[in-house]
Parts: C-alpha cells; structure tokens; sequence
C-alpha cells in the first residue's frame, strides 16, 4: 500500500479509542491472519540488522558490514548512507522535503554499544547526516549540535556542501505552498525515516536514525530522530528500539527508551513495541490522524515491530534473508 493512500484510508475510517493490552493483543491476532509473512518471534541467529520501512539495500550494506567482520556502528552508519543517498526517498538525507519556506533541514542520530551517542538537528547542505553524528559523538566533547554550528563542524570534518533540495522535491513543494495548508502532512510516500539496529555475533548492539523530518514542518521544527531516547535508544546489556512516524508523540512518550525499560523488565520486543505504542493511544484521541511505528531487537536476536495504522514495515536480514514485513498494528477500524 502506498503511504498516500494509507493517509486517506485512515482519514476515513470511523475510530474508536481501544487501550489496554487485551485489545491490543486482539488486533495483534487479527493483523496476522490477514499479513501471514511475519518474522518469527524465536530468537534469530547473529548478527542481524532490522530497519524501519522497506530498504533492502540499506539492511543489506549493514549486513554485509558486519558479514566481513565490521563493527555494529559501521554497519549502522553504511546503512543508513544508502537511503540519505537515494535521491528517491523524500523523507532523508539528499531528496528529502523541504520545510515550508523551501528549506531541506536534516536530523540524525547514532549510538554505539559503550551507550555514546551523537546527534545532528537542524542540519543543512550536508548529504550524509549520520556520518556528521558519529563525527559529534567521536570528534567532539558534545552529543548534539544544531543548523549552522553543525554544517559549520561538518565542513571542518570534511564533508562537502551541496544543495539537497532535488527538482521533485521542489516541484512537490511548490504545489504544496498553493494552499499551503499548516498541518505537517506525514506519510506522504511509502518509505521514510530510517531507523535501523544492528547486533553483531557477540550481541553488541548499535543504532542509528536519519530523517529530513516531516514534509512541509514550521522552520526550525526538530522531531524525535535525533533525540537519545526518543528516535532511538540503545542498551548494549538490554537491546534497542528505533522510532518512525510523528516525532512529537514519539518525543512525548519517549518511546524507544521506554521500550528498551520494558524489554529490560523481562518484556520481549513485540510485548515492549506493542507497549510504548498503547502508551501514545491511550493518551491521545486524536491517533487516528498520525502514524507512529516502532521497531526493537534484545541482545539475543528477538525483534519487534508494531505501529498505529496499517502501512508500517520493518526490513530484517535476518538469518541469512533480508525481507520486508508489514507490520501489525493498533487500528483496525
Ligand atoms: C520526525 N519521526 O521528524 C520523524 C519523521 C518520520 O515517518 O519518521 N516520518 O518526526
């Protein structure tokens, strides 16, 4: 299903607000008797890196990384460079969608097993945020920096200015100021932000989250991405958990530290993605208008992935196989 049309289906569906964990296991149920490709919620062998939307070849470099005896964080950063490369994707790195005065603003995030992170908000000019955080994280006695201070620091690490505001993302911005209208419109194609894990054969975990934010946002808009904890959040004892979707729910709920709580509290990362997702619905009547999805993965190879509305998918290489699967959702109405 295409992401526009998910938008539309879910603006039209009539919802009612279902919390608690029986309803949520419920629809569980219901969501795997309509989607029989489900990863197994056995252990997986290591290593294995499994990412937010269908990005193959982001799963597979990481994989491949780690194949030839890379470190999760290389695996994690070579990931995502694949899709802030893609001209393609409108939601990351080169090609993403601009803010609403024109502006394409990127935000990033890395976090290695010794629980280092690095962060880039409000990023310009700069193709491969990812690489500019693990600079942060490694270069410098921060773990954030911000717009111009940022793409300053990245130019002194080396990396090039270039514009990131492709023709179709112009042209898709432009008929977007025609109304103009204020509301962030989220899931506008059919993959965005990625956010990816990777655990190598010893169960060292790293991660990494990249995202041009969403579509059309106010200038200066930061979402979760780049916030520890709430894009993403890694406990190398534990396992880690990465977020998509409308940053400012995720940040709310802090949800990919949550999940990382409760897998540490004995939860496994379905029961703990599943968790952190009841956490934004039960607190918010309006769910019905944004998406949120999560994905996690404990220290021995289980994995997790759970979003509101349907259209969400996680990409696992998994067991020697790198595949897609939709994933169950909260939403059934
Ligand atoms: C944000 N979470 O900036 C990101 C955007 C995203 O699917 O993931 N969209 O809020």
């Amino acid at each position: 299903m295409k992401r526009r049309n998910f938008i539309q289906n879910t603006a039209l569906g009539g919802l009612g607000v279902v919390a608690g964990s029986t309803a949520v296991a419920g629809n569980l149920e219901n969501t795997q008797n309509k989607t029989p490709e489900r990863a197994s919620t056995a252990p997986y062998q290591l290593p294995l890196v499994i990412a937010t939307w269908n990005v193959p070849n982001a799963t597979e470099a990481a994989y491949n990384v780690l194949n030839n005896g890379g470190s999760v964080l290389d695996a994690v950063e070579q990931g995502c460079r694949v899709e802030e490369a893609n001209e393609q994707g409108q939601s990351v790195g080169i090609g993403g969608l601009p803010d609403r005065d024109g502006n394409v603003t990127l935000d990033a995030c890395i976090m290695n097993s010794e629980g280092d992170y690095g962060a880039v908000v409000y990023l310009q000019n700069i193709k491969h945020p990812i690489s500019v955080a693990r600079k942060v994280m490694e270069e410098t006695p921060h773990v954030i920096m911000a717009g111009s201070g940022a793409e300053k620091f990245a130019l002194s690490q080396g990396f090039e200015r270039e514009n990131l505001l492709t023709e179709a993302s112009e042209k898709a911005w432009k008929a977007w100021l025609i109304e103009a209208k204020y509301k962030p419109i989220i899931n506008i194609e059919n993959h965005d932000t990625i956010g990816m894990l990777a655990v190598d054969s010893a169960g060292n975990i790293a991660g990494g989250c990249t995202t041009s934010g969403l579509a059309y946002k106010m200038a200066g808009r930061v979402g979760d991405s780049p916030i520890i904890g709430s894009g993403l959040f890694i406990d190398n004892e534990v396992g880690g958990a990465t977020a998509t979707g409308l940053g400012e729910e995720v940040l709310k709920t802090v949800g990919s530290f949550l999940i990382v709580e409760l897998m540490r509290q004995g939860r496994s990362p379905q029961e703990a993605c599943e968790e952190a997702i009841g956490r934004i619905v039960s607190k918010n009547k309006n769910y019905k208008d944004f998406q949120v999805g999560y994905i996690a993965v404990n220290k021995k190879g289980e994995i997790g992935y759970y979003s509101i509305h349907e259209g969400f998918s996680a990409t696992c290489y998994c067991a020697d196989q790198n595949r897609n699967y939709p994933s169950p959702y909260f939403n059934k109405s």
